[in-house]
């Protein structure tokens, strides 16, 4: 049995080292009050690379329940990260421009 065990936690370590090596990371900007593009597939694990090129803030967020997050208003030439963890769609909008949206769907 322990044996087992050992060799079901390497398989997970490979597995989840497969997965790593397998992320893309995608990269939208915002630029004249709009993301640069309207929706975006990805893949569990898959990351996408928010980059303002407006030379005022922009602040991204999502309240869906597949990813919810806030990544505060920041300025232009700076970029901030979200790795999506989980499938299903995610609806991207930014709080200082409401006409701004982007929708993510994420896949297996
Ligand atoms: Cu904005």
């Amino acid at each position: 049995m322990k044996k087992f065990t050992s060799s079901m936690a390497l398989f997970l370590l490979v597995a989840s080292a497969a997965t790593v090596v397998h992320a893309k990371d995608f990269e939208v900007a915002q630029k004249d009050k709009k993301f640069s593009q309207k929706a975006l597939a990805v893949k569990v694990g898959d990351s996408v690379n928010f980059k303002n090129q407006d030379p005022f803030s922009h602040n991204i967020y999502s309240l869906s329940d597949t990813k919810t997050f806030d990544l505060g208003s920041y300025p232009q030439g700076q970029s901030k990260t979200v790795v999506f963890d989980k499938p299903g769609t995610v609806e991207i909008e930014c709080a200082i421009h409401p006409d701004m949206k982007l929708v993510v769907e994420v896949s297996k």
